[in-house]
């Protein structure tokens, strides 16, 4: 036998969302999973975080994509993001390469494999007013217009327990099977680069349109616990009120169907993703979403692994 996924123990077998915490996730676009990491792993992302910001890599982009995020000391104590830390940093890569974790998301988004998409480092300062700490309401798919997959989904990795005054990720309920209107390209520009009022007033047209109330869900997520979202479900978060940093990995996840696609824009340009200029072609010439070198699978059904 030539199996190359390590199957579950019994023990992370009964950690998967049930039939019904699927039909959860379906209906409400998000899911808050058993506790994933012990705390060992949850401390030793913690310690690798560390490492990495004190400037440790164990290898670098080739090049700088366009759109990287890439908080570095003289950004100073704003919030920081860190794009492809899966990539440069094996302290990180190897625990968020978790099986379980993929498998998780793999039952979630009915999928027989799941690859790493992104990975970006996250810290809020534990400053109340800063403003750049308050993450607007979005939804992910808005910067994946190059992907063909509607199945993407998000897991958020807090190194804490994380509740409300921390700041912790809050999500809009049911949103992601709401129809989008006036979805302008600039929908996908990063929230950074976006107008925050702009953004609050998308929600809210969008759920009129909808005839939606908004329900804000914020997820009070225990240490070791993993929060998904889907890729069209809108979700935000407020300020770090609190006297530590709010830290986390959102690692994004694409289904084994996904791939890059033509998604011409109203400039006449296509849609672009970072990936696009590191990652190897396809035969027919497409950037590759399944290049093992930046998005590797973290999970594949026994069903369908060679063997
Ligand atoms: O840091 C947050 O609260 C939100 C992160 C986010 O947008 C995501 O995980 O997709
Ligand atoms: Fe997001």
């Amino acid at each position: 036998m030539t199996t190359t996924e390590p199957a579950l123990t019994a023990e992370e077998e009964a950690l998967l969302p049930s039939a019904a915490d699927v039909r959860h996730y379906a209906e409400h676009g998000w899911y808050l999973s058993e506790k994933l990491f012990t705390d060992d792993e949850i401390d030793a992302l913690t310690a690798a975080a560390d490492r990495y910001y004190a400037g440790e890599r164990d290898r670098t982009l080739p090049v700088r994509p366009p759109k990287l995020a890439y908080w570095d000391p003289s950004k100073g104590p704003v919030q920081r993001h860190n794009d492809y830390v899966h990539h440069e940093h094996d302290g990180l890569g190897l625990i968020l390469r978790k099986p379980l974790l993929g498998a998780v998301a793999a039952r979630l988004a009915q999928a027989d494999e799941i690859r790493i998409f992104q990975s970006t480092l996250i810290y809020k300062p534990p400053i109340s007013g800063e403003p750049s700490n308050i993450v607007p309401w979005h939804f992910d798919k808005h910067y994946w217009a190059s992907s063909s997959s509607e199945r993407m989904l998000t897991a958020f990795i807090p190194f804490h327990d994380c509740g409300e005054e921390m700041g912790t990720i809050t999500m809009v309920d049911g949103s992601h099977r709401w129809q989008e209107i006036g979805a302008d390209d600039t929908v996908v520009r990063h929230f950074a680069e976006r107008d925050r009022d702009q953004l609050e007033e998308m929600l809210a047209e969008n759920a009129a349109y909808n005839g939606a109330v908004i329900r804000k869900v914020p997820v009070v997520i225990p240490k070791g616990h993993v929060s998904f979202h889907h890729c069209r479900t809108y979700h935000g978060s407020g300020p770090n009120l609190s006297d530590r940093p709010r830290q986390a990995i959102s690692l994004h996840l694409q289904d084994g169907g996904n791939a890059w696609r033509e998604y011409p824009l109203s400039d006449g340009t296509l849609a672009a993703y970072n990936h696009d200029v590191l990652v190897r072609r396809t035969p027919d010439g497409r950037p590759d979403y399944a290049d093992p070198e930046f998005c590797p699978v973290i999970w594949r059904d026994r069903a369908q692994q060679g063997g």
